[in-house]
């Protein structure tokens, strides 16, 4: 069959389509038949008070910038992890400790887009370590320690525009990998944006991820400006290899959606990663000077350190044959995703009216027969028919992400149509399918990316929510569903709304990670500079015109809890150590007219600090801000500010300890 005929729905026409589609799975009040019996439904979603969730979930906030942890069935929330967006609730991004954590080489960046968050892997596994997650806006990469849930590291990615196809694990954790979104010119520079096609640029990014606190670019390919939009490491046979979508294959700089959405093919890239540590190893390639941010935080100082990068090593596809081959895929793919065998390679091509498997083996044969249709810029483009292991059917409208099961089957999110269709690689034939409450983007089987996926439970994270709930404003709540996949047939348990969009999401066995959380931080283990590890240790001290106050806090005073000395014109920094050895002790740290840097939440063992600037004259009270005994309402203090020039003696007092709050002048 020619192949215009095979993928051969015009824009017009799916536009139209896609339309009605849409309006229909819109439509409130459409009978729910593929729900679960209610009460069934619930009971099997039911975790009883006291009893805990079976899995935990990571949901991106998407525009939140955060990720947020969720218990699988029940849905509920259990924390907010932030990562690339200061955090209201527990000051990250906003104190001393955690704001180098949001350092790029544009400055701080005080909030961005999470997309994919991605389970640390040993041998194609979740094996519980780390969580990874991108800055889509501007591009970096996050590492969260699963022990603490706190993000640990940060790195940003030069030469690359919107960090969005990543940043997903290979089978050893060995990289974590990323695309650019949009094609820019690289190194960037002033040119006219006429000069798209002869002047821009993509890049394909390993990310060196084994090591905690050694993030690093390890290389990038250069490749052709098209956009390259998701991508999947390989596993199994395919380990050594990773895939990613690439839209805009017209090069199209305006009106995105008609002209970057001509082409009836694609290209996904197979990018063979093993071979390109060994050109690298060989000394090919060059170090580009660079200037990206890599940020740690350290669990011994409680403080994040943020170091500039100054050169990244890129390969041009010419200089390293053998590394890229491109698999042409219809049309406009957005998804890729990788079977748990390794063999198959599942695109989503959001405007093609089939589901497009690749054959990783075949597609070894085309690239050692070279079955080539042509050339891009040196990348050899593999035919169609040689890589191509299936078509899947009647898809619906617009297939976008696909997840897999313990059971040779694979499960596409469907936007357009709104809907989840399940179809199995023994006949490519799609066998069920459900309606989502709306617009799916991704979904998540557990496990659903790694060998071994779980049978049971699918998460479909949607765009819309529209009537679902009770409404709150012009901006309602997103939302997942979970569905039960372990019968033929899928069946909806439970609707829960989520924080910003949840693009896509990873969950793990809770028994994997929950007897490893670390319930306090050790104070003797805490190097903080200005740490107090007890109340003898508490101070006041000045520096010019810097004010430091070390300070403890336990259940039910701050030490010292009267300050005095200080003037208008003065910084004041609380230096905050929370010395309870207990879990699930934090105490919180505010101080009245604090513009600077809003509050403190502080963990018990870790020392957070508050840049407190006074704009007048009084004296000020400050307090816990976080219940934590029955005299909390007493753990509180006072600060007098002179005005400026009006020199009284800095002492700091705790009643009834006052003469043992050292450092007084
Ligand atoms: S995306 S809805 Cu940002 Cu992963 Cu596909
Ligand atoms: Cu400490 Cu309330």
């Amino acid at each position: 069959m020619p192949r215009s005929r095979r993928v051969g729905m015009t824009l017009l026409a799916s536009s139209v389509a896609a339309v009605a589609l849409y309006l229909f799975a819109c439509t409130p009040g459409r009978p729910v038949s593929t729900m679960a019996g209610a009460s069934d439904a619930a009971s099997r979603v039911y975790v009883a008070p006291g009893a805990m969730d079976e899995y935990y979930a990571f949901l991106s906030g998407g525009f939140s910038g955060q990720v947020a942890v969720y218990g699988l069935p029940s849905g509920r929330l259990l924390r907010v992890i932030p990562v690339f967006s200061q955090n209201a609730e527990n000051g990250y991004g906003y104190n001393a400790e955690t704001r180098a954590m949001l350092n790029t080489s544009f400055g701080e960046i005080p909030w961005d887009d999470t997309h994919h968050p991605s389970l640390s892997q040993t041998d194609g596994m979740h094996d519980g370590r780390w969580l990874f997650i991108n800055a889509n806006n501007t591009p970096r990469f996050a590492r969260i320690d699963l022990t603490t849930m706190e993000t640990v590291e940060t790195l940003e990615v030069p030469n690359t525009g919107g960090n969005h196809g990543s940043p997903f694990v290979t089978e050893n954790t060995e990289y974590v990998i990323g695309a650019t979104r949009f094609s820019v010119p690289i190194p960037q520079a002033d040119i006219p944006i006429t000069d798209f096609a002869k002047s821009f640029k993509g890049t394909i990014s390993f990310i060196k991820a084994n090591e905690m606190g050694q993030m690093d670019v390890a290389f990038q390919l250069l490749v052709p400006g098209f956009n390259y939009d998701l991508g999947r490491p390989g596993k199994g046979p395919s380990h050594g290899w990773a895939f990613f979508t690439s839209y805009n294959t017209e090069q199209a700089y305006t009106k995105l959606e008609v002209n970057a959405s001509k082409n009836d093919y694609d290209v996904i890239a197979a990018v063979n990663w093993k071979r390109l540590e060994e050109c690298v190893a060989s000394g090919t390639g060059r170090n580009w000077p660079a200037n990206y941010a890599h940020n740690v935080y350290s669990h011994a100082t409680h403080s994040a350190t943020s170091e500039m990068k100054k050169t990244v090593k890129v390969i041009e596809p010419d200089e390293c044959e053998g590394s890229i081959y491109y698999l042409p895929t219809p049309k406009s793919p957005h998804g890729v995703d990788v079977d748990p065998t390794g063999e198959y390679i599942v695109g989503g091509g959001k405007l093609a009216t089939v589901i497009p498997v690749h054959s990783f083996s075949k597609m070894m044969k085309a690239i050692e027969a070279k079955a080539f249709e042509r050339e891009i810029d040196d990348i050899p483009v593999i035919k169609y028919s040689e890589v191509m292991a299936g078509e899947v059917q009647n898809p619906g409208l617009g297939p976008l992400h696909n997840e897999f099961d313990d059971k040779g089957c694979a499960y596409t999110s469907v936007f357009i149509s709104s809907e989840i269709v399940k179809w199995c690689f023994s006949d490519f034939t799609v066998v069920d399918r459900i309606p989502t409450y709306y617009s799916i983007g991704h979904l998540m089987i557990v496990g659903g990316d790694t060998k071994k996926p779980t049978g049971k439970y699918m998460l479909a994270l949607n765009k819309i929510t529209k009537d679902r709930y009770l409404p709150t404003g012009p901006e309602l709540a997103q939302s997942a569903q979970l569905i039960d996949i372990s019968g033929e047939k899928m069946s909806l348990l439970l609707d829960f709304p989520t924080i910003g969009e949840p693009h896509y999401a990873q969950a793990i066995e809770a028994s994997l990670i929950r007897d490893k959380q670390v319930k306090f931080f050790q104070l003797a283990e805490n190097t903080h500079p200005y740490v107090a590890r007890t109340e003898a240790d508490a101070a006041v001290s000045r520096s010019g015109k810097t004010v430091h106050v070390k300070m403890t806090a336990i259940r039910s005073h701050f030490a010292p809890d009267n300050i005095e000395g200080v003037q208008v014109g003065d910084t004041v920094l609380f230096h905050v150590t929370n010395i309870e050895q207990d879990w699930d002790v934090p105490h919180g740290f505010a101080a009245m007219g604090s513009w600077s840097d809003a509050e403190l939440l502080v963990m018990p063992g870790q020392t957070r600090t508050l840049k407190w600037i006074p704009k007048f004259p009084g004296v000020y009270p400050f307090y816990c801000t976080d219940f934590c005994s029955a005299l909390h309402q007493e753990m509180s203090g006072y600060i007098r500010v002179a005005p400026s020039g009006r020199s009284v003696v800095l002492q700091a007092t705790t009643s009834p300890r006052a003469a043992a709050a050292g450092g007084a002048q």
